[in-house]
């Protein structure tokens, strides 16, 4: 919408991740500039063109550093990423954040498009520290404030405020887990009874969380709140919301976690174009939208009975794992990886890796709990250490990073991993 605006001519193209092949693409295309979004940093110094410009918010290339001359420094590339500036990636500016700062820049009319930044911070989970969004992410929600586009409210923090019937809003709320409510129906359904909460409306619609009165809301929270042992679950239960004024009330779009979902779903299933449509405000592309969404939520239990039912999760020293092979979709190993887990199964006191075989390789997913990042395990780093030593590539976020390694790899990639685990956490 920024070049649209400009009267620039352009072409989009959607990347999941930076490979040789997109170097090359980028490196050899006839375009003036290529502007790349949310990805790009860690390969700056691959990058041997004129008119690269990267809005992103993952670790950057060590290689590459600002206003040194090189050999080839009449290259013009151009890198806003936070960790330039001592800033954080998880938590203060995502790459659409940075990509929203830029478009600001080049226009300050192009506030109506905060929102979409905003979206993109809850997409990334950047409010999850705590539990509302802090620092740039801030400055970008009051332009969106501003705009009209957003208004931050409070109350509980699971997912599906308004697609979700009461029942499974509260019963699969997975983070943080409450004694006797999470992934329990009856318990569930014991505490809407206590307080006379109707699952279905008069039109006989099942009620979702925003569609019960404020009272029944707030009674509920206690309960869950009440239930709660420690501090740090307390603030991640409650805390900020985030409504896109747009959209209305069920459309999917009006709850600003909702409505990343469903530009995520599009992403997992290649179907970016979709969701390019929806943040054009195309409500047409909705409807393409949901057959993604049901499709991206029959997948993902499928895959996580498949983890469980062959009893695929193996233990190293310092990391577990599991091989999916053809089984999971490269797409949504990653998620798949994070419910194991998170499922009672897995032990959260050591990073989970999952490999799942892709066009490429084989894709590598790996996430890790906060206490552990906390603690110092940087999975960014490792995944591209670890996969550099095989013939790889990864990167991504301390919590949650991937990488992509040669087909037969997966051994010795795994002993360089539990070594980087071992060698960053007991120091
Ligand atoms: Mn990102």
């Amino acid at each position: 919408m920024t070049l649209e605006r400009l009267g620039k001519q352009f072409v989009m193209d959607f990347e999941k991740k930076i490979s040789e092949e997109t170097i090359d693409k980028i490196n050899g295309c006839e375009y003036d500039m290529v502007w790349i979004c949310d990805l790009g940093s860690a390969y700056m110094s691959r990058f041997v063109r004129n008119g690269v410009v990267v809005t992103d918010h993952h670790v950057p290339d060590p290689l590459w550093r600002r206003g040194q001359t090189f050999l080839d420094g009449f290259l013009s590339s151009y890198q806003m990423n936070p960790h330039l500036y001592g800033r954080s990636g998880s938590f203060e500016v995502c790459g659409a954040g940075m990509t929203y700062l830029l478009s600001k820049t080049i226009d300050p009319k192009n506030v109506d498009l905060a929102y979409l930044a905003v979206i993109g911070a809850i997409g990334d989970f950047q409010d999850d520290r705590y539990s509302r969004l802090v620092s740039y992410n801030r400055i970008i929600l009051g332009d969106a404030e501003k705009a009209g586009d957003i208004s931050t409210g409070y109350g509980l923090r699971y997912f599906g405020r308004e697609t979700r019937p009461v029942l499974q809003f509260l019963q699969y709320g997975n983070e943080p887990r409450v004694e006797g409510i999470t992934d329990d129906r009856d318990g569930c359904m014991d505490l809407l009874y206590k307080y006379d909460i109707k699952l279905t409306a008069e039109d006989g619609r099942r009620n979702t969380w925003v569609d019960l009165d404020p009272g029944d809301r707030a009674v509920l929270a206690d309960e869950l709140m009440s239930r709660l042992t420690n501090d740090e679950d307390r603030k991640a239960l409650m805390g900020e919301i985030y409504t896109v004024n747009r959209y209305e009330v069920h459309s999917g779009l009006n709850d600003s976690k909702e409505f990343a979902t469903i530009l995520n779903s599009c992403g997992r299933y290649d179907d970016a174009v979709t969701g390019e449509r929806i943040c054009m405000g195309d409500v047409d592309a909705l409807k393409d939208a949901e057959r993604n969404r049901s499709d991206h939520r029959k997948n993902i239990s499928a895959s996580l009975a498949y983890v469980k039912e062959n009893h695929l999760l193996r233990r190293l020293k310092h990391v577990q794992y599991f091989d999916a092979g053809t089984e999971i979709r490269e797409t949504v190993v990653g998620i798949v990886a994070g419910m194991v887990l998170n499922s009672g199964e897995a032990d959260t006191g050591m990073p989970i890796v999952a490999f799942a075989v892709a066009d490429d390789g084989v894709k590598v997913s790996a996430r890790a709990s906060r206490s552990l990042t906390d603690r110092g395990l940087d999975l960014s780093q490792i995944m591209k250490d670890a996969a550099a030593s095989v013939g790889g590539m990864g990167g991504g976020h301390s919590v949650a990073a991937g990488a992509t390694i040669p087909e037969g790899k997966e051994e010795s990639f795994l002993e360089e991993v539990d070594k980087l685990v071992a060698a960053q956490l007991c120091g």
